[in-house]
C-alpha cells in the first residue's frame, strides 16, 4: 500500500494539492518546502510547520488508517505500508514499520554539520529559541529544521529502499490517496506493475498514475479501504 496526504484527508489534514483546501493553494512550494527557503527566511518557515505540528495534535487516525493496520494484524507481514506522509497518522493507527519515505513532521534534525567539532551534528546542543529565530546550537549557531524530506533532497535511503523491493516484489499495490506528482515515491506504481503486480488507484479524483492502474476505485480512502481489506 503507497499512501499519500488524501489517506489523511478525512481526519481534517489539508492535502497539498487540493485547488482551494490544499497547502500549496496558499503558499508557494519553494517559498517553505526547500532548504533554500529555510536557509532564506528560517523563521518563517519553522513558523508554518509548528503551526502544522499544532494543529495535528489535535487529529485523529480514521478508517482508512485503522483498516490498513487491522489488516496488517490479522495477516502479518503480507502487506507493506509505504507512506508520503509525515503525520503519523498510520503509525498511531497501529501499523508497524511504516515506511516514511518524507520523513517525520514530529521531529527535528540539524540543518548542518556541527561547524565546530567536523562531526555530524552530534556534537549540537540546543539552546532556547531567540526571538526571530528557530532553536539553533549554543556554541556553534547551527539551526534545528523539521525532519522532513524537501525538494531536491534526498529520501531515507533505507526506507527507499525497502519500498522499492516491496513494490519489486508485491502481487498488489494499492495506490492510495496521492495525486502521483511528486518522485521519486510517484515511479513506485510503475515499478510494481512492471514487476508483474496488479495496481489499483483508490482516489476520488483523477490522478498522475491512473495510466498505470489496472482497476481505479473513485472515492474517499476511509470508505473504501474497510471495504477493501476486510478479510
Ligand atoms: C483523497 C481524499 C480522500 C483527497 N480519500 N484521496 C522525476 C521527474 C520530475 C521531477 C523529479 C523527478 N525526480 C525528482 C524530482 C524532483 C521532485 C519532484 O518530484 N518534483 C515534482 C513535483 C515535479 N522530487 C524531489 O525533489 C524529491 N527528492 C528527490 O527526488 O531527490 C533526488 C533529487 C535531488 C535533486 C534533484 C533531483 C532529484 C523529494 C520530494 C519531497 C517531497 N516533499 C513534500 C513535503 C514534505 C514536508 C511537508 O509536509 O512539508 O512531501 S512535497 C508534498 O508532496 C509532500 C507529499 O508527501 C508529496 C506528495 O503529495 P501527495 O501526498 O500526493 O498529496 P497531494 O496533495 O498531491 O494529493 C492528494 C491526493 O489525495 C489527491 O489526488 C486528492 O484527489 C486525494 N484525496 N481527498 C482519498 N478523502
Amino acid at each position: 500500500v503507497l499512501t499519500g496526504a488524501g489517506v489523511s484527508a478525512e481526519s481534517g489534514v489539508p492535502t497539498f494539492r487540493d485547488a482551494q483546501s490544499g497547502l500549496w493553494a496558499r503558499f508557494r512550494p519553494e517559498d517553505l518546502a526547500t532548504e533554500a527557503a529555510f536557509r532564506a527566511h528560517p523563521q518563517r518557515v519553522w513558523d508554518w510547520y509548528a503551526e502544522r505540528r499544532e494543529k495535528l495534535q489535535r487529529v485523529q487516525p480514521n478508517a482508512g488508517h485503522v483498516a490498513v493496520a487491522e489488516f496488517q494484524s490479522r495477516h502479518p507481514d503480507r502487506l507493506t505500508l509505504i507512506t508520503q506522509n509525515v503525520d503519523g497518522l498510520h503509525q498511531a493507527a497501529g501499523s508497524p514499520g511504516v515506511l516514511a519515505l518524507h520523513g517525520n513532521l514530529y521531529e527535528d534534525a540539524w540543518l548542518d554539520p556541527c561547524a565546530l567539532a567536523r562531526r555530524p551534528a552530534d556534537a549540537c546542543a540546543v539552546t532556547l529559541a531567540q526571538p526571530g529565530h528557530p532553536p539553533s546550537c549554543a556554541q556553534c549557531g547551527n539551526l534545528l529544521r523539521p525532519a522532513v524530506v524537501w525538494f531536491g533532497e534526498d529520501l531515507p535511503q533505507p526506507a527507499l529502499a525497502a519500498a522499492q523491493a516491496a513494490a519489486q516484489g508485491c502481487q498488489v499495490m494499492l495506490v492510495v490517496g496521492t495525486s502521483g506528482e511528486v518522485w521519486p515515491a510517484a515511479g513506485l506504481a510503475g515499478l510494481a506493475r512492471r514487476a508483474g503486480a496488479k495496481v489499483v488507484v483508490l482516489n476520488p479524483e483523477a490522478t498522475a498514475l491512473d495510466g498505470e492502474a489496472h482497476a481505479l476505485l473513485r472515492g474517499p480512502s476511509a470508505q473504501l479501504l474497510p471495504r477493501l481489506l476486510d478479510f
